[in-house]
């Protein structure tokens, strides 16, 4: 079998909302991130005004990372890291996302962080939004339902982009972008698109996230277009969060079901690729009168700013069945996925499958031959427990990343599908983005603090550590 490249980006990725805490230091803004409250996997997370009385707010203080990073970095150098995955908090550059002038103290944050990277040889991977935007945008503007967003979110683009076009080479526009195609969840529309539910009728939902979407998408390719203006060199991808969605049966309803169920996850990618909505988009907002604002400006502006890359999540599988509607494309998560009876569940109910990954793999790559992929994250959220001689043993997770791992060196060195690198989410210990717990653990390296923010944010070395930097130095081959 073809070994993996020798320049194959092995590593870890995170976002500035679920690690640096420091939510108010040098001048940084309130994002969304900053008004949810935590949660855990029975009760969701709250979205506030950012003054609920007695509210916890897991962001706040995070995992310190915003004073520790020297010493977090240093140990993810231990592991012989090779690429570092973090976003740039929107609202340390523009803490309320409208103003001309940047925040200098959040630019010099950043700048401090790659160097960290850059001086052990770390290539810094940055995702430019990702579940943190201003929230001053969504009280004031309505999030990405209004167009104006396009303009600020450029210039903060084009802010970053100049300021560490020698530092960064690879940039993701928007993390997890088609989440909002499960339009009925709260946590989803807001997150992605900025809106409060309250503020939406219900039966208008629909329409204001496809709306709110076409915003983002043509954000999104403005950005490519002005990143490679700025410095050639740059790879600027999508990130789309990939479920493969399985027919419960071979019921031709229920194949036809689950295929409609993933053309509605994944058009996102044909526009981000492609530079234009698939056949059956532009029939089904026709059909349900959607009168989308959509200028020729825009569909030009989206073809002229196709991605380099294709940024991955993967973490599960689902499966659904016809009964209901097959004809139409709608489908509602919540209501339609089914539990897959040959797959095993994590504590917090998603079914693993690693084959699902190179399943994915190569459906994209059916369908975007030349595109190379990148899998920036994929991992396990598990309860660890510290032994009384400190060890944590995590033998789960290291069989979880294992048995994913080798389903993509099958993509890579079978299937042929060019990968960029493979990125294991929440390489230490973070802030969940679905629940705010602590205790849903991904990391390598275990932080001591607990659900209701006591610890003294020490960090340690998990079993996995060991194993992680034996598949970095080995470049895939001892796993
Ligand atoms: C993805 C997000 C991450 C992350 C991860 C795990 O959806 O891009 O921000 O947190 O999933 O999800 P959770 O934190 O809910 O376990």
């Amino acid at each position: 079998m073809k070994e993996l490249n020798s320049n194959f980006l092995w590593g870890g990725s995170v976002a500035a909302n679920q690690v640096e805490g420091a939510w108010q230091t040098g001048g940084k803004g309130v994002s969304i991130a900053d008004v949810m409250t935590g949660g855990n996997k029975d009760t969701p997370r709250q979205i506030t005004n950012g003054v609920l009385p007695g509210a916890t707010y897991p962001s706040h203080e995070a995992i310190d990372f915003f004073d520790r990073y020297p010493d977090d970095i240093q140990l993810l150098s231990q592991m012989h890291f090779k690429a570092f995955r973090t976003s740039i908090a929107w609202t340390r550059i523009f803490p309320n996302g409208d103003e001309q002038t940047p925040n200098e103290a959040g630019l010099a944050f950043y700048d401090h962080l790659f160097d960290e990277c850059l001086k052990y040889g770390i290539e810094p991977i940055v995702t430019l939004s990702h579940f943190e935007m201003p929230y001053h945008l969504v009280e004031k503007y309505g999030g990405w339902s209004n167009r104006k967003l396009i303009d600020f979110y450029v210039r903060f683009c084009k802010t970053v982009f100049n300021r560490y076009k020698t530092k960064v080479t690879y940039w993701m526009t928007f993390n997890e972008i088609n989440n909002q195609a499960n339009y009925k969840s709260d946590f989803a529309i807001f997150t992605n698109s900025g809106i409060l539910s309250s503020s939406v009728a219900t039966d208008d939902r629909e329409r204001i996230v496809y709306q709110a979407s076409h915003y983002e998408l043509v954000a999104s390719a403005l950005a490519v277009q002005i990143g490679h203006e700025i410095n050639p060199a740059f790879q600027i991808g999508c990130m789309v969060s990939m479920i493969p969605i399985y027919p419960k049966s071979s019921r031709p309803e229920d194949i036809m079901k689950a295929e409609r169920a993933m053309q509605s996850r994944y058009w996102y990618a044909d526009v981000h690729v492609n530079g234009h909505y698939p056949a059956w988009w532009q029939q089904f907002v026709q059909a349900h009168h959607f009168d989308l604002d959509i200028t020729s400006e825009d569909l030009q502006t989206l073809a002229a700013g196709t991605v380099d890359y294709i940024g991955i999540s993967y973490y599960m599988s689902y499966v659904v069945s016809g009964a209901g509607s097959g004809d139409d494309y709608h489908y509602d998560e919540a209501a339609d996925f089914k539990s897959n009876q040959y797959l095993p569940t994590s504590n917090w109910g998603w079914q693993i499958d690693p084959t699902g990954l190179r399943y994915v793999m190569n459906w994209l790559q059916d369908r975007f031959p030349q595109m190379p992929q990148f899998i920036v994250e994929n991992g396990l959220g598990a309860v660890d427990t510290v032994a009384k001689n400190g060890q944590i043993n995590d033998t789960y997770r290291i069989n979880y990343l294992r048995d994913h791992i080798k389903q993509m060196k099958l993509a890579a060195q079978v299937d042929g599908i060019q990968v960029l690198g493979y990125l294991v989410w929440g390489c230490i210990d973070l802030v969940s983005a679905g629940t705010g717990e602590m205790s849903k653990r991904y990391g390598l390296i275990y932080v001591d603090k607990d659900d209701q923010g006591r610890g003294t944010l020490n960090r340690s070395k998990k079993a996995s550590f060991d194993w992680y930097r034996q598949v970095i130095m080995s470049n895939g081959d001892d796993l």
